[in-house]
């Protein structure tokens, strides 16, 4: 009776809030097609030739029962056009703007999973950190595509079966061209689950998104200085560097290094401020 009130409890709080789902995935997983599907409404551009595919990452609001749903759809992350820079740029306006409950990680079903697809989950591990996948649910695509059940279709699939894996298990199906809202409430039931796992308050917002991005850096900045030390040390008896002025070298490389690694890091502190 206690728990059913505390779920109730919690559910109103998850209602008022509202949510904010960011959809990443491949261009043409069916992204924007989705975030139509979850507004119930065309608000997106869909990728119906090469000339219409998505350059901007968009923000759409809607109400549906009384709960406010924020879609952010991102720019396709395979997408050659827009560089991937470009793309970490509109993301982070985006985290400016809003907070992430919920990310989406929208594949598309029946195309083979390419060596992009796996390169992307650990991109996004890599540029969202770890966490993100414990607010990450699959979002397959295309199911009516599909020539066989998806059950068998995914157990049949190793690949597939490690993304929902990394996702704790969390996947959905939908068929975009099935205007029902059936789809959509099953998905925003599920999101519900992940945030009362996660604490109905706790977000993923840009302070997490920059702390990940620093680190990053910070790790690339390390990785340079020492390449670059290593290879000095490599060329310098090439050079004719004699024994004496190696040590007097080494010691003028490592302040290079050194300063160099500081300035990078005075820079980035000024790119993510
Ligand atoms: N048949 C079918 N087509 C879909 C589905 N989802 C997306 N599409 C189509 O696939 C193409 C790419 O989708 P789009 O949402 O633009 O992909 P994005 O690049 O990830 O945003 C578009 O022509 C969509 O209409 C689906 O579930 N079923
Ligand atoms: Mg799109």
């Amino acid at each position: 009776m206690l728990a059913q009130r505390k779920w109730r409890y919690i559910d109103d709080i998850i209602k008022k809030l509202g949510v904010n789902i960011m959809l990443l995935g491949n261009t043409g997983a069916g992204k924007s097609a989705s975030g139509n599907t979850i507004m119930g409404e065309d608000r997106f551009l869909e990728h119906f030739s090469p000339q219409a595919v998505t350059y901007f990452s968009e923000l759409a609001n809607t109400v549906v029962d009384g709960q406010r749903i924020t879609v952010m759809d991102t720019v396709g992350l395979s997408n050659t056009q827009v560089k991937i820079s470009e793309a970490k740029r509109q993301i982070e306006n985006m985290l400016k703007e809003k907070d992430v409950h919920v990310f989406l990680l929208v594949v598309r079903l029946g195309d083979k999973f390419t060596e992009f697809e796996s390169k992307l989950l650990k991109w996004i591990r890599q540029n969202f950190g770890a966490d993100i996948f414990k607010r990450t649910i699959v979002l397959f695509t295309h199911v009516d595509q599909l020539h066989e059940p998806v059950e068998r279709y995914l157990h049949e699939s190793k690949s597939l079966q490690s993304i929902i894996h990394q996702c704790f298990g969390r996947y959905h199906v939908f068929n975009n061209r099935d205007k029902g809202r059936a789809q959509v409430n099953e998905l925003l039931e599920k999101i519900k689950k992940v945030r009362m796992m996660n604490g109905e308050l706790s977000r993923y917002s840009i302070r997490d998104y920059r702390k990940v991005q620093h680190d990053l850096l910070m790790k690339d900045c390390a990785i340079g200085a020492a390449v670059c030390g290593v290879m000095f040390f490599m060329i310098a008896p090439a050079l004719g560097v004699g024994k004496a002025a190696q040590t007097g070298a080494m010691i003028g490389t490592g302040l290079l290094a050194l300063a160099a690694f500081l300035g990078v890091i005075i820079l980035a502190r000024k790119c993510f401020s």
